[in-house]
């Protein structure tokens, strides 16, 4: 294989990797004081699909199997019901994103300081 093709792929799957497995504390932090506000995750983690990624059986909603399949998958233990605000047996987006906001803000002030971001799996948000 020539070099400057090689030297093209390599860049390719860094880019990927960069944007999808590795966000860091300031990527989310987008005004720069230091911890986390709901928006500035919203803005992060909706882009990036997350909550598609958990509704496998593509319905836009999250069931509770669903859920349940992926927090084993991530190696948590998150009650189901908590995160379903309006008890409907679904989470739908909103409720989605905040319940998992809520289960990473170890001191529920309602902002992700850098303790609360090094607890969100082991080396960055999703690289669970
Ligand atoms: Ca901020
Ligand atoms: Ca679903
Ligand atoms: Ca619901
Ligand atoms: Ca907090």
């Amino acid at each position: 294989m020539r070099k400057d093709i090689v030297l093209g792929i390599a860049l390719a799957l860094s880019s990927t990797a960069a944007f999808a497995a590795s966000p860091t504390f300031s990527t989310l932090d987008s005004d720069g004081n230091n911890s986390i506000s709901k928006d500035e995750f919203y803005g992060s983690v909706s882009d990036w699909g997350t909550y598609s990624d958990w509704d496998t059986n593509d319905d836009g909603l999250i069931d509770d199997n669903e859920f349940s399949t992926l927090a084993t998958d991530w190696g948590v233990d998150w009650d189901y019901d908590p995160w379903d605000a309006n008890g409907d047996g679904h989470l739908n987006s909103g409720e989605f994103y905040d319940g998992l906001y809520t289960s990473y803000d170890a001191n529920g002030d309602g902002y992700w300081d850098q303790s609360d971001w090094d607890d969100a799996g082991d080396a960055g948000l999703w690289d669970i």
